[in-house]
């Protein structure tokens, strides 16, 4: 055991008891830190009811100004209550720690979301926004400044509505026409008039919305750079670029809330009128695929307005300014591919060479990211090129066949809908009982390739745990297969490339997660993050299974076949 989880042991008790309530939580999973706090799963044990605990241990409230930020968050959290805002439930103390105890949010933060995602489509940045932009607006109207507004502190609940949470940094204004001289801390997306300490209020707020908005639709931070004094100067010079891919009402609407001069930037009011929210779709709500794929328009419209016939949305012929959804980077589909396996090549390369020394070490399940998990992955597939293609089954159910004539065809968990992609890579809606003539065989063939799975295949892993058959989502399917002396070797269009080895072991890399899951003879199922084997090694199995995959991705690249050795020295 680690001596930080020793230590948490001796501090922080399994029952927790609050005396001035005369009730107790029993601690259950961590959750991760937040400056000195610990965040667990808590449940209180009359009620059942979980929340999330955080604790703060009074041996860090060293300083008298630690004492009186944690008041202050106290005092400005407890007064506050709505839809948009994390959940205050109470808070007390025991001789060692000091406990709050809040809403849980079982989606995690946006930050996750954005990990996974990048750049997410304009419907679904509008939903979120709008969501955001009423919470502050709660809290503007309560002459609360939260100051530290990021996506790590955007809460997700199960239908994926935004909870403002951390209230470390908020300030309270005391007065008409106040100016704070400075924040205690340092918050993420960073206003220029704090940094050049000129005097701030409630606009350093809005300057934080411009940069969330920024980063939800362009996949990256407006100021980003490799320096924490590169990227303050360019704040400071308000020196941004807006990637040619976002449409003109977003770019309008980032434009006005990233503003050097505070007072020229737009109130919470004017923002939710901004034609951004009135031009195009407003979900009423998202699917919970929305965390690890992009979710298709036509079906995000299902979700708001009215009904398009199948055909209407397949031909695109409604005369409206479509948005961009597919790919929201504005890349096709193989050229994301191709730059999920360069990234991933590139993870692999840096993995191998800083562990040729001790690869021998093993890897226990404490070092294991669950987190880092797929969500989609193959669990069985059956070769039938020799007359037809290739067929596959996902962990979800979902079924797709890849033709000899590299057209694909994908059925989603719920047996209606599917997808067919053409050898150019359009993609085709339909449902099993709605699709043209020219079609039949393919979906015969489809429906034989099921049977044939389900009737007779064992599975790989356990079942989905995310993903909700809803036929809303954009599923990833098989880009590209081939088969070796050793293994069978898939790649999904999300960029997990899954190779299933003869002596049926398996693993399955994420480049976006930048993890390996590891699957073993018996089935059990570890993930690993690269950053964990670089640190600790792996055991010569895993290893050699990664230089395999090095190897494969080399050739499908059509690289020269550089050993980790050679790249290295
Ligand atoms: C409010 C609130 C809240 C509500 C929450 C967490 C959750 Cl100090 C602190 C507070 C730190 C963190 C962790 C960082 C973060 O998530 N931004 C969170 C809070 N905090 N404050 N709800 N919910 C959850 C957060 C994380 C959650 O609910 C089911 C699960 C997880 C989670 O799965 N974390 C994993 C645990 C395993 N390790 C390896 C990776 C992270």
């Amino acid at each position: 055991m680690s001596s930080n989880a020793e230590n948490d042991k001796k501090s922080i008790p399994d029952i927790i008891i609050d005396k001035t309530r005369n009730c107790s939580y029993q601690r259950l999973r961590f959750f991760g830190k937040g400056g000195f706090a610990k965040c667990y799963e808590i449940q209180h044990t009359g009620t059942k009811e979980v929340f999330a605990g955080k604790i703060v241990p009074k041996s860090m409230m060293t300083k008298s100004s630690h004492k009186e930020k944690m008041a202050q968050e106290i005092s400005i959290h407890r007064s506050l209550s709505h839809n948009h805002v994390v959940g205050f439930h109470s808070f007390f103390e025991d001789v060692s720690n000091i406990y709050i105890v809040l809403e849980l949010c079982k989606r995690r933060s946006m930050m996750e979301l954005h990990k996974r995602r990048k750049a997410i489509t304009e419907p679904e940045t509008r939903f979120f926004m709008h969501q955001i932009l009423e919470g502050v607006r709660y809290l503007h109207n309560n002459r609360i400044i939260h100051r530290d507004l990021k996506l790590g502190n955007l809460f997700l609940n199960d239908e994926l509505h935004v909870k403002i949470g951390d209230f470390g940094l908020a300030a309270r204004i005391e007065f008409e026409g106040e100016r704070k001289q400075t924040v205690c801390g340092t918050p993420n997306y960073i206003a220029p008039e704090i940094l050049t300490r000129k005097g701030h209020s409630l606009e350093v707020d809005i300057w934080s919305l411009g940069c969330i908005m920024y980063t939800l639709l362009a996949g990256k931070p407006p100021f980003e750079t490799s320096s924490l004094k590169d990227t303050y100067k360019r704040i400071k010079e308000c020196e941004y670029r807006i990637p040619s891919s976002l449409r003109k009402p977003a770019v309008e609407m980032i434009v006005m809330q990233l503003q050097e001069d505070p007072l020229k930037r737009p109130s919470v009011d004017k923002l939710l009128q901004h034609q951004f929210f009135t031009s195009g779709i407003m979900p009423a709500a998202l699917p919970l695929s929305c965390l690890t794929t992009a979710p298709r328009t036509d079906q995000l419209e299902k979700l708001a307005l009215q009904r398009r016939p199948l055909h209407q949305i397949n031909s695109n012929d409604d005369g409206r300014c479509d948005e961009k959804f597919s790919v929201p980077n504005g890349l096709t589909e193989s050229q994301s591919n191709r730059q999920h396996l360069l990234s991933l090549r590139q993870q692999l390369v840096k993995l191998l060479c800083s562990k040729r020394k001790n690869r021998l070490q093993v890897l226990t399940d404490e070092l294991s990211d669950p987190a880092a998990q797929p969500l989609v992955w193959i669990s069985k597939w059956v070769d039938y090129s020799d007359k037809y293609g290739f067929g596959y089954q996902l962990c979800d159910e979902s079924v797709g066949v890849m033709f000899n004539d590299t057209s694909k065809i994908v059925m989603l968990a719920n047996g209606v809908n599917v997808h067919f992609i053409t050898r150019e890579g359009q993609e085709i809606y339909l449902t099993m009982d709605d699709y043209p003539p020219e079609l039949v065989k393919k979906m015969k063939l489809l429906s034989y390739f099921r049977r044939y799975m389900s009737d007779y295949l064992m599975k790989t892993g356990a079942s989905a745990v995310v993903r909700e058959s809803d036929g809303l989502s954009r599923l990833p399917h098989l880009h590209q297969w081939f088969r070796s002396t050793l293994a069978v070797i898939m790649y999904l269009t999300n960029g997990a490339l899954q190779i299933n080895f003869q002596d049926h072991t398996k693993i399955i890399l994420c480049p976006l997660m930048q993890a390996v899951t590891y699957i073993d003879v018996e089935k059990n199922f570890r993930t690993f993050r690269f950053s964990t084997i670089e640190k600790y090694g792996c055991d010569e199995k895993l290893f050699n299974n990664l230089e395999y995959a090095l190897e494969k991705l080399n050739s499908v690249l059509g690289m020269p076949a550089v050993t980790p050795m050679m790249s290295c020295s």
